[in-house]
């Protein structure tokens, strides 16, 4: 809890209680979706990342994602239902839920993929299986840096497992997730990267190529290998 909540819900609690209860707990203690808390400092990504954008990143657009999220969520009824299975059945209509909920799920991911001191390579489950779709490790790294390169505008690039146990290399636009029935190209997110400008414009400004080579130092295979594993069943 950031401190403004913690002095707003300790008012309510000592002041507002007696008048009404049912408010001190609609508002606190109610937060179904949670930012991952980072073992890193802001600063350990450096120089691949600056310190302040990876800062800015999580605490105030993956914050907003989350925050909106849980409003969507309550507001919509869909209180046990897991993040997955939220995006999965969305009603891509409701663009409030399908930005906010892709957005906060799309965060997840890509900030528990960077490590200051990554796993370099994957293991050889996942290996084998990018040897044979792309030919080797070197030749996805290329095809994925080249889709990520020319994501127009806002999105995400993507390594999926596919529904037929392949692997692929896909795009989606703004906060889509390839979760989402609507995409282009579904199927499970194993890694990905955010292409968004907020996600690297302070220090790469117009150079998106620099920032996903730099990505590169900081994915971590082991929670990828590791998410291949639980995708094949
Ligand atoms: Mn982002």
């Amino acid at each position: 809890m950031d401190r403004r909540s913690f002095i707003n819900q300790t008012a309510l609690v000592t002041g507002g209680l007696a008048l009404a209860p049912n408010i001190v707990w609609s508002k606190s203690n109610n937060d179904i979706f949670k930012r991952p808390t980072l073992p890193y400092n802001f600063q350990d990504y450096e120089p691949h990342i600056d310190q302040q954008t990876m800062q800015i990143h999580y605490e105030k657009h993956f914050k907003s994602y989350t925050d909106n999220l849980n409003k969507a969520v309550k507001e919509d009824g869909l209180k046990n239902k897991s993040i997955e299975e939220i995006i999965v059945n969305l009603d891509v209509k409701n663009s409030f839920l399908r930005n906010n909920a892709g957005g906060y799920h799309n965060h997840k991911l890509f900030f528990e993929s960077l490590s200051p001191n990554p796993k370099e390579r994957p293991n050889k489950l996942l290996s084998d299986a990018i040897d044979t779709e792309f030919g080797s490790f070197d030749k996805f790294k290329e095809l994925f840096s080249a889709k990520a390169a020319t994501v127009f505008g806002s999105g995400w690039a993507w390594l999926i497992l596919k529904e037929n146990g392949r692997l692929a290399i896909s795009a989606t636009h703004n906060q889509d997730s390839p979760l989402m029935t609507l995409v282009e190209e579904p199927g499970t997110p194993l890694m990905g990267i955010d292409v968004w400008e907020h996600a690297y414009y302070l220090k790469y400004q117009n150079r998106r190529k620099e920032y996903i080579s730099s990505f590169f130092h900081l994915l971590d295979w082991e929670i990828i290998d590791e998410r291949y594993k639980n995708g094949q069943g």
